[in-house]
């Protein structure tokens, strides 16, 4: 069957849009599989399986103000300078126009790009199973895997929280001690619950500003196997739940990075796409209230 090549019931036009979905197609600087340049299209493609009406909060996706930009004219044999520079452009653009950025990757590093068009005081959380706090990684600044360092310089160390890691390399990982990067491992998440750990983050930043990204290798690959690096030991889809509705009022940015269609029987799109729907969705909620 066909579906339209946009993201379900994103029916509003950019004008009157507060929420801007685009797709980064890009996955050159990725280490072990590649395929991550495909997940925009599978993504929206998954989103076509879901209800408009969502049960669980009562509201209408078409009823939101989502917008469905399409894909950035970026080609996978960019530098990933250039990709980064094209894809901070468009943030600048979508900020200016004060709508919601959505970014539908690609790899990791296309995060960089977005992140460097906002302010330098807002607040990163990242949802990971890598530390991605390589400085270089095969003599590129802007791989994925040095995603968190490049993040680091621009908004700070101190207002980055990284939930759900449970890889990194050795020197990396001293690295990141060192300079006192706030990571919250596997094992703290299952220790303490995810409910604390938000809990805890968001008594720190209070009202401030989140930008959110979401690696799909933070789930576990029985959740999500469709990744360029799975790593077992993950989250439940239903952990983001929890996580998402106590910071809801300060998300002013999203996206969800490293799926991997070609490695994929379905279901990691079909989360991803589930994802954005209802981040989306408690976002508006809160908004409504506020009206
Ligand atoms: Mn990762």
């Amino acid at each position: 069957m066909d579906f339209p090549s946009y993201f379900a019931d994103a029916e509003t036009d950019f004008r009157e849009a507060l929420f801007v979905l685009f797709g980064i197609p890009y996955d050159r600087t990725v280490s072990f599989r590649s395929g991550a340049k495909e997940a925009p299209d599978s993504i929206r493609e998954a989103s076509w399986n879901f209800e408009a009406f969502d049960i669980l909060n009562g509201l209408n996706f078409k009823d939101i103000p989502v917008h469905d930009y399409g894909n950035l004219p970026i080609n996978n044999n960019d530098k990933p300078e250039e990709m980064v520079k094209k894809t901070r452009k468009f943030t600048e653009y979508l900020l200016k126009n004060n709508k919601i950025p959505i970014g539908i990757g690609g790899e990791h590093s296309t995060t960089i790009g977005i992140v460097s068009a906002f302010p330098k005081d807002t607040v990163v959380i990242v949802f990971d199973a890598h530390l991605d706090f390589r400085d270089k990684y095969q003599d590129e600044l802007y791989n994925h895997a040095c995603v968190i360092r490049r993040l680091s310089e621009h908004i700070g160390v101190e207002n980055i929280f990284i939930i759900g890691v449970r890889s990194a390399d050795q020197l990396e990982f001293e690295e990141a001690t060192k300079k006192k990067l706030r990571f919250y491992d596997i094992l703290d998440v299952y220790n303490r619950g995810i409910e604390g750990i938000i809990e805890e983050i968001k008594r720190e930043i209070e009202d401030r500003d989140v930008y959110l990204t979401i690696d799909i290798d933070v789930f576990d690959p029985a959740y999500a196997p469709g990744t360029g690096t799975p790593e077992p030991f993950g989250l439940k889809p239903f952990d983001i739940i929890k996580s998402i509705d106590p910071i809801n009022s300060n998300i002013i940015g999203l996206d969800i990075v490293e799926v991997c269609p070609p490695f994929d029987h379905g279901e990691t799109s079909i989360l991803a796409a589930k994802l954005i729907r209802y981040i989306i969705e408690s976002i508006w909620l809160e908004k409504k209230k506020k009206d």
